[in-house]
């Protein structure tokens, strides 16, 4: 699915993230930047020791919840990697949906400074962090939406989701920006 905002466009696919021929990558990471399981061991392992090495070098205190940071790709196809750390779910009265924003918003910062034009981001906090995918998608769809029209930038935005489930919400609630 594909939907056009002027010059700029928002796709969904589905699949894995590690695999994207787009200039810039977002990693679901932790606050310690310490690796883990998911979606962050997947990039880890495609991407090879380079990015552990540039975290613990550029990033030795981490990085707070709700923010992003950049490292170069590594192995990937894409030249950088944006790990951003959005909240734990912990029922929604604890800003979760806030830091689930910025967390994304921080990344569509960095791909202006480093000039990505072409950004793919895999369902931030929705695995083990258990955010509920359907609040995930509207914000993550929103806020690049909100983004993407006050800046014309970047060109393309594609979420790449893991199974049926995240395909369904996302599409859901981007089909309905276009009515
Ligand atoms: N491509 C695209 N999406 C993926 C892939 C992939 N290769 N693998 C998993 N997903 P999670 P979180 C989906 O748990 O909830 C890590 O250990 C997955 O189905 O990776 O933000 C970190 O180090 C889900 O929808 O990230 C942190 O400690 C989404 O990616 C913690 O998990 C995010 O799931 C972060 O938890």
């Amino acid at each position: 699915m594909l939907v056009q905002f002027g010059n700029c466009r928002i796709e969904l696919c589905q699949g894995d993230i590690t695999k994207q021929d787009v200039d810039a990558i977002a990693n679901a990471a932790n606050s310690e930047l310490a690796g883990g399981g998911g979606v962050d061991g997947a990039i880890n392992r495609a991407a090879g020791p380079t990015l552990m090495n540039e975290t613990r070098t550029l990033y030795p205190d981490g990085c707070p919840t709700g923010s992003a940071v950049a490292t170069t790709g590594g192995r990937l196809k894409a030249k950088y990697v944006f790990h951003a750390v959005g909240p734990v779910w912990n029922g929604g009265d604890q800003n979760e949906a806030q830091l689930l924003e910025s967390a994304y918003r921080d990344c569509l910062e960095l791909a202006r400074e480093h000039r990505c034009d072409s950004v793919a981001f895999p369902a931030i906090s929705t695995g083990v962090y258990g955010y509920p995918m359907d609040l995930a998608a509207e914000i993550a769809l929103n806020v690049t939406r909100d983004f993407i029209v006050e800046n014309n930038f970047p060109q393309l935005v594609r979420f790449v989701l893991f199974n049926d489930g995240a395909s369904g919400a996302f599409a859901r609630v981007l089909e309905s920006m276009t009515e």
